[in-house]
C-alpha cells in the first residue's frame, strides 16, 4: 500500500521525512496540511495521531509519528541508500548527533524566531535578539567543530537530515530580516556543509512550500 506522507511547511522535523522519503526514492503521497487552518487539530487528523503534530507516516495500514521514528521505520523497510550505518558504533553516533539536533539546535533556532519574526517591530528588544544570537553561535560552533569531512558523521544520514533543517531555519531570519540574522557569522564548515546539502538533486524539491511563494 502507498505511503501518505502528512506534512507542514516549515516544520524542520517533518523536512528531516522528506529529505528522507526522497534521498531513498520511495514512492508516497503528500498530505500537506495547514497550521493556519488548523489542520493539526481537525478530528480526522487527531485520528491519525492523537498529538496533533505532524510528521506522520501511514503505511499499510499503520500510523508511525516521531520524525526519528518515522525514518528508522524507512529505513527498516526500505534499506536502499542507507541514512543509518551498519556498524553498530557509528550508527549510534548518528542517532546521538540526531538526538543532538533535535535538542539542542532547534531550541535556540525557535527563541531566534521568537525575538525577530514573531514580535512586532515596536515589541523587539535589540540586546535580547543579541543574546539568542550569541547562543546560537556558541551551538553551532560544536557543530562546525563535528563537521571535519563532507558529512557530519561519516557518508550522509540521518544526522544531517536531522541537523539541517534546523540551521536552514536561521537563515530564514537573515532571507526576511537581514539586520536580525547572523549574516555571513555562520561557521565556515557549516556554511559549506549547508551547500552540499543543497547541492543533493532532491533538495529544491524540499524547500518549505511556503517559503517558495
Ligand atoms: N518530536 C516531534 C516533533 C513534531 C512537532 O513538534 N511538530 C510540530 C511542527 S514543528 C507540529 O506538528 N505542531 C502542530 C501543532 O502544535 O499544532 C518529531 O520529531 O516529529
Amino acid at each position: 500500500m502507498a505511503i501518505s506522507f502528512y506534512y507542514g511547511s516549515g516544520s524542520p522535523y517533518a523536512w528531516k521525512v522528506w529529505l528522507a522519503l526522497e534521498h531513498k526514492q520511495i514512492p508516497y503521497e503528500f498530505r500537506l496540511l495547514s497550521f493556519d487552518r488548523g489542520d493539526t487539530r481537525a478530528p480526522e487528523f487527531l485520528a491519525i495521531n492523537p498529538r496533533g503534530k505532524i510528521p506522520v507516516l501511514v503505511h499499510d495500514g499503520v500510523a508511525i509519528a516521531e520524525s526519528n521514528a518515522i525514518v528508522e521505520y524507512l529505513e527498516e523497510r526500505f534499506p536502499e541508500r542507507p541514512l543509518l550505518p551498519r556498524d553498530p558504533a557509528a550508527r549510534a553516533l548518528v542517532r546521538q548527533l540526531a538526538a543532538e539536533a533535535d535538542g539542542y539546535l532547534h531550541e535556540p533556532q525557535r527563541s531566534l524566531f521568537q525575538e525577530t519574526l514573531y514580535r512586532k517591530e515596536e515589541e523587539r528588544d535589540p540586546a535580547r535578539i543579541a543574546e539568542v544570537q550569541t547562543e546560537l553561535l556558541e551551538e553551532l560552533s560544536r557543530w562546525d567543530a563535528r563537521l571535519t569531512g563532507d558529512w557530519l558523521a561519516g557518508e550522509l544520514s540521518l544526522a544531517d537530515f536531522t541537523a539541517y533543517p534546523h540551521i536552514r531555519a536561521v537563515r530564514r531570519v537573515d532571507d526576511r530580516m537581514p539586520a536580525h540574522g547572523l549574516g555571513d557569522r555562520m561557521p565556515p564548515r557549516v556554511a559549506a556543509w549547508m551547500k552540499r546539502v543543497e547541492a543533493l538533486p532532491y533538495y529544491e524539491k524540499t524547500i518549505p512550500p511556503h517559503w517558495k511563494g
